[in-house]
Order: C-alpha cells, then sequence, then structure tokens
C-alpha cells in the first residue's frame, strides 16, 4: 500500500485542480418576532382584581404563562387571557454535508468518499464530509388561551372585569337600565316604556301668552 501512496497523492491533486473548492453554504439567521409585545390579561389569585394586564413579548409569553390554565373569571380556577398570534421558532429544517472546517479532520491519506481537500503546509490533505444541521427560524402559530367573547370583552376592558350587562339586546353594555327602559322581568331584554308621557308644557310652546285678563289666575 505504501509504495502506491506517491501516485493516489498525484491522483488527488490532479482531481483537486479540476474540482473548484466547494462553497459552504450558511444558513442565514434572518429576523424573527418573538420580541413583539402581546397584550395580555395575566391571572391573579385575587377575586377583587383577577386580571392585571402584562404585556410581555412573544417567547416570554410562551414560558411564563402557557401554564396560566384555567376558565375566565369567575370560573374556578381562572386562567390567563391571551390572543392568538404568530411566534418564531430557531429550529433544525434540514441538513447538509460540508467539509470540516479543523484542520485536524484532514490527513494525507486519500480514501474513496474523502472529498474534502485542502492545502495546509503546503501539502494536500483529505478528509470526510461532515453532517451539518440546518436551521432558520420557523413560524408557529399560538391559539390563544380563554379567547371567547367572555375573555375578549375582558381583555378589551384593559383587563378589567366590565360591568355586567343589564340590556342585552341593546349595543354596547349598560352598566344600569337606561331612562326611559325597563326590564321589569329582568330577564336582561330591555324594552322602551311606552306608557304616556306627559304633554311637556314649555314656558312658550309657541302659544300665545296674551291671554285675555278674565282668563288669567288672579294673581296673589
Ligand atoms: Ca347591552
Amino acid at each position: 500500500m505504501k509504495r502506491f501512496l506517491p501516485q493516489i497523492i498525484a491522483c488527488a491533486t490532479m482531481l483537486a485542480l479540476v474540482v473548484s473548492l466547494s462553497s459552504v453554504t450558511k444558513v442565514s439567521a434572518g429576523n424573527n418576532q418573538n420580541n413583539d409585545k402581546v397584550k395580555i390579561c395575566h391571572s391573579t389569585s385575587s377575586h377583587s382584581n383577577p386580571y392585571i394586564e402584562n404585556e410581555p413579548d412573544k417567547s416570554g409569553d410562551l414560558n411564563g404563562h402557557v401554564g396560566h390554565t384555567g376558565g375566565v373569571y369567575p370560573a374556578e380556577p381562572w386562567g390567563d387571557i391571551i390572543p392568538p398570534f404568530d411566534y418564531q421558532v430557531w429550529e433544525k429544517v434540514g441538513s447538509h454535508e460540508e467539509c470540516p472546517t479543523s484542520n485536524s479532520a484532514y490527513s494525507f491519506i486519500w480514501a474513496p468518499g474523502k472529498t474534502c481537500h485542502k492545502l495546509i503546509g503546503g501539502h494536500l490533505k483529505f478528509a470526510y464530509p461532515i453532517t451539518v444541521d440546518d436551521y432558520d427560524w420557523v413560524t408557529h402559530n399560538f391559539p390563544g388561551m380563554n379567547w371567547n367573547p367572555d375573555g375578549q370583552a375582558i381583555w378589551d376592558n384593559d383587563c378589567e372585569i366590565p360591568p355586567v350587562d343589564l340590556c342585552s339586546n341593546l349595543e354596547g353594555i349598560q352598566a344600569e337600565i337606561p331612562q326611559g327602559y325597563e326590564d321589569p322581568d329582568q330577564d336582561g331584554v330591555c324594552t322602551e316604556i311606552t306608557e304616556p308621557t306627559p304633554t311637556p308644557s314649555p314656558s312658550s310652546g309657541g302659544q300665545t301668552k296674551d291671554f285675555p285678563s278674565s282668563l288669567r289666575h288672579p294673581s296673589p
């Protein structure tokens, strides 16, 4: 074998002349959205103040709050209210082969499959390629927690429990029954009060004030 070594090296040198050095493909890190803030309602243990508003970044949100499970207050236990959002994870997306960067991986001995070559100290040396994992930012979707109408009503109200809507049939939240409405059977449906309202008696009312003196009340 030893006497064939010079021929092997000569052969490999010629190969090196015709094969250009392969460039190593690097995966670009790119940008990620995980530093974006997301407004959430963080659940406390206090019945008087069951939620406080937090604005963690999206990765912190995932790490710190998804364990705060439960329903929407006043459910027992109650959990965080988090809207759905996209986030990114730096994860393996594939792999490729590349030549080792360490000189110690290279030796004089060429063998089938040793497709990496390098001039080290004026000598052509050979190495096997190594498999390298490719990573990239991959977008995932967080579906949200307690993102139902009750949860969204609290989230929309700066994480405070919105007042009870006494008139579900009227737009907006009526913490009190509006003037001119009633809900006699207390079913949450407010109806306009239909009893005839007394005719207003405006001071002028477009009518003449110049009644005959005989029709006027006597002055006290
Ligand atoms: Ca209403």
